[in-house]
């Protein structure tokens, strides 16, 4: 799916900025006082408590004037996401409606505005989580006959308009997807779509704007291509012609694989240092800010991280185009975080159930899976700095039905995605003899916190067991091996010359222990800290005002732990430490 741009065929309008806002009422004109900001999520802007925790839909609402130029234009509607289910209304017409909170959906308006004329742009947004949504959820009575919202996962169930909004025009007959490939001997090949059969052309305009290729059939030869590479990237611009319309994508050279246990970018090892992430700040919530979004890459930089992934959820594609733009690396992940209710019953004490059946997670789950995979494919596919899909987190991989589950689902993003490998972040529960679906994978993503969850405070047992547990994968499936996550909640200011857990100190220990144990591996293909910065979490779980693994604080200062990764990270350039 394309991002909306401005091109010499197209113009674009965001209607970002204040919007009416109430918790119901639409699609009619709101009767209200309140307004929210867009992008943002609404839970933390409001003081009312019923407002934070309200489940269920809420209403935005402003007046839009189509420019005067656009007669004779088709014009559409994009919500960059709205989490978790949208419908958008023009006037009182339902005009796209669209499940999935991190992906994008639009709308052809055209057959009910007019050039220079204004509408009523109305968007209702549920957050509503359950067992067939991605990811799940719960939704409670209480004796008191509220209803609650429960989920399988930590952070907070922000919700809303947390991404850009806009207004575009496309003339009549117009490219409707793009796709590019790229070879290192400067081969690319484009699958165009549009709206009806015209002839299509493309170029290809290096970072100066020189055309380097042209052609009509579908593959461009670049000679000697400059490469993206990580930490030293470089886009060319793909200026495609149809008809009327001209879409500009940008895509850079570079090749993403396996072989045996190395993971090779541009035929070359590529270790991974950096972090698991969050959408997270103070008030926005999963807001989008450029002004985080930008100071946020400058901390990668200055840690020496070359990577992150999306944990746990497709980010703002304006993150991904940052990170084509600065050479940074993502493994992309879809929302399929908490399909797993070991984890549940253990932290709550109710009698474990089966993740996978018919009566908890099954056929209309996996369906919903399906489509935040092709979603998250259609959406990024052409981002150079995507180098890996993963398609779950922490899933039950080690129960019954795990791999009639996945199957499907591997097989379904390699038919979407031949050129990128594909992974699945392991929970502790699934090891290297119960799992039942590393084999279908490209690269073992482990999640593990001995010395966090297990052996508190113990960093030596935690040592022996971390090691012991990595090397079974290792012996077990040949492939090469990452942790995607490790870490150790800290409050920040809290010291002690002991291993106590919670301590400055200790998260520095604690990383450094699971670092002897990496350096041993061989096959060990990188390391991402959890996580890049404090982050809120769900009400009512354990934690004192969120997560607090981060090796920043939620204001982005560092721990004395980052001092430490700095130390061990910088001027590695995608090198293995030694
Ligand atoms: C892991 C989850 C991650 C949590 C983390 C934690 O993948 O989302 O935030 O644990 O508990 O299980 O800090």
């Amino acid at each position: 799916m394309l991002k909306p741009r401005t091109t010499p065929s197209r113009e674009l309008v965001s209607l970002d900025g204040l919007w009416r806002f109430a918790l119901d009422g639409g699609p009619g004109p709101l009767d209200t006082t309140l307004e929210a900001a867009v992008p943002a999520s609404y839970n933390d802007l409001f003081t009312d408590p019923a407002i934070r925790d309200h489940v269920g839909w809420v209403w935005y609402q402003r007046q839009v004037r189509v420019p005067r130029g656009w007669a004779g234009e088709r014009v559409f509607l994009r919500v960059d996401a709205a989490t978790h289910e949208g419908r958008v209304y023009v006037d009182d017409v339902l005009v796209s409606s669209h499940v999935g909170g991190y992906t994008p959906f639009e709308a052809d308006i055209s057959e009910y505005v007019r050039a220079g004329e204004e509408f009523r742009l109305s968007i209702s947004v549920n957050n509503e989580l359950t067992d067939v949504t991605i990811p799940p959820g719960r939704i409670t009575v209480t004796a008191d006959g509220r209803r609650k919202q429960t989920y399988l996962h930590d952070f907070y169930n922000y919700a809303g308009l947390p991404r850009s909004v806009w207004l575009y025009s496309t003339p009549a007959v117009h490219i409707t997807d793009v796709t590019v490939t790229t070879a290192l001997d400067g081969t690319v090949t484009y699958e165009v779509e549009t709206s009806e059969p015209v002839p299509v052309s493309a170029r290809v305009l290096d970072a100066a704007g020189t055309e380097v290729a042209s052609s009509s059939d579908g593959v461009l030869r670049i000679d000697n291509p400059t490469l993206w590479r990580p930490g030293a990237a470089y886009l060319y611009d793909l200026e495609v012609t149809a008809g009327d319309d001209v879409y500009v994508q940008p895509f850079g050279i570079r090749t993403a694989k396996v072989r045996g246990t190395e993971f090779l970018i541009n035929g070359e090892q590529f270790y991974f240092t950096g972090f698991g992430k969050h959408e997270d700040t103070p008030v926005r919530g999963k807001g989008h800010d450029d002004a985080y979004l930008v100071h946020d890459f400058q901390l990668m930089d200055w840690i020496g991280a070359n990577s992150f992934r999306t944990s746990h959820y497709p980010y703002a594609e304006e993150v991904l185009e940052f990170a084509d733009r600065h050479g940074i690396v993502v493994i992309d992940e879809t929302a399929a975080v908490g399909l797993n209710l070991a984890i549940h019953s253990g932290l709550t004490g109710a009698p474990p159930r089966p993740t996978f059946s018919p009566e908890t997670f099954g056929d209309a789950t996996r369906e919903a899976h399906a489509q935040a995979i092709r979603e998250l494919v259609a959406r990024d596919k052409n981002h150079p700095s995507v180098v890996m899909w993963c398609i779950a987190n922490e899933p039950a991989s080690n129960e019954d039905g795990a791999r009639e589950y996945f199957e499907p689902l591997v097989e379904l993003t390699r038919k979407l995605d031949p050129t990128r490998p594909v992974c699945y972040a392991a929970v502790i529960f699934a090891t290297a003899e119960n799992d039942r679906i590393a084999d279908l994978f490209d690269v073992l993503c482990i999640n593990r916190y001995y010395g966090w969850y297990v052996t508190t405070g113990d960093l030596v047992t935690a040592e022996t067991y971390l090691e012991m547990d990595l090397r079974g994968w290792v012996k077990r499936y040949g492939k090469p091996i990452m942790m995607s996550e490790y870490g150790a909640d800290t409050m920040p200011g809290l010291h002690s010359v002991w291993d106590t857990p919670w301590t400055e100190e200790y998260q520095a220990a604690y990383l450094a222990m699971n670092h002897r144990v990496f350096d041993r591996i061989p096959e060990f293909i990188g390391e991402h800290v959890w996580n890049f910065a404090d982050f809120q979490t769900a009400h009512g779980i354990h934690r004192v005002d969120g997560n607090k693994k981060g090796v920043f604080t939620r204001d982005r200062r560092p721990k004395t732990a980052a001092h430490a990764l700095r130390e061990r990270w910088t001027g590695l350039n995608g090198r293995k430490p030694s």
